[in-house]
């Protein structure tokens, strides 16, 4: 059950984001705005109170949240962020996540980790290794869920930006699986839903109390989550898409 989400305003700089898909054009400063309008009601609507930060202009991608922070059932771990354009904007996020955690834990350098990289299932959590996050960013992560009487583990990756760039675990040992995760020995003991192909961008949903979020516009994907025995609600996360970011990018839930 998550009680809050934090979310982030995306700033006007937002258009200098990091992306790997140029092609899709630069984001739409006005509609990236009301899109998160939307994707905050969506979350009021799944019954958790929005805590919604000021915007932070020196950082483009500083509305993707969820790679700041690792928010656990006992405890906050605030990252340092493997992309050199975001180091640094975690800086207000012991303070704020003072509010809700009495521990607070601090990835150091030389370790990298980015919250994307992070996937919950119960009280084990998967931890990619990516271009953004390292082994010693995530064992400095293990060491301190080993602290607090929870559990994770390393996934190799080659081609997706972030962990949840390709799955996504929507509770009741359902897994979204896409692309390189589709056929991974590590995740053969969740029930697993294959997204296809062309709509490999829908992985990235998220599961919040009794609905999961899906991106708009994946009918495909929507469908399958339906037919798992799931109840849905969309929002349109277009502009964020130029920018590789997705629905569990944009906020902390816990
Ligand atoms: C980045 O490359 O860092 C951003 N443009 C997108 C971050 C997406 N975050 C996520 O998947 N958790």
């Amino acid at each position: 059950m998550f009680n809050n989400a934090i979310v982030r305003t995306p700033a006007p700089t937002l258009v200098q984001g990091i992306t790997s898909a140029p092609e899709l054009g630069v984001p739409d400063y006005e509609k990236a705005l009301s899109q998160h309008q939307q994707y905050i009601k969506a979350l009021e609507a799944c019954g958790v109170q929005v805590r919604v930060l000021e915007k932070d202009d020196q950082y483009p991608d500083s509305c993707f949240v969820e790679d700041v922070a690792v928010c656990t059932r006992a405890f906050a771990m605030v990252t340092n962020p493997g992309a050199a354009t975001r180091k640094g904007e975690e800086r207000d996020l012991p303070q704020i996540l003072g509010d809700y955690y009495e521990n607070i834990e601090k990835i150091q350098a030389p370790g990298t980790l980015e919250g994307g990289d992070v996937m919950m299932v119960k009280d084990h959590y998967y931890i990619g290794l990516s271009d953004r996050t390292n082994r010693e960013g995530a064992e400095q992560f293990i060491t301190a869920l080993e602290k607090y009487g929870m559990t994770g583990s390393v996934i190799e990756m080659e081609e997706m930006l972030h962990l949840k760039t390709g799955l996504a675990y929507l509770e009741d040992n359902i897994l979204l699986v896409a692309g390189e995760f589709r056929q991974r020995e590590e995740f053969r003991s969740f029930i697993r839903v294959e997204i296809p192909e062309d709509e490999g961008y829908a992985a990235n949903c998220i599961r919040v109390n009794d609905y999961v979020i899906v991106p708009e516009g994946f009918d495909k994907t929507r469908k399958l989550i339906e037919a798992a025995g799931l109840k849905v609600k969309t929002v349109d996360t277009s502009e964020y898409r130029k920018l590789d970011g997705g629905l569990s990018c944009l906020s902390l839930r816990f």
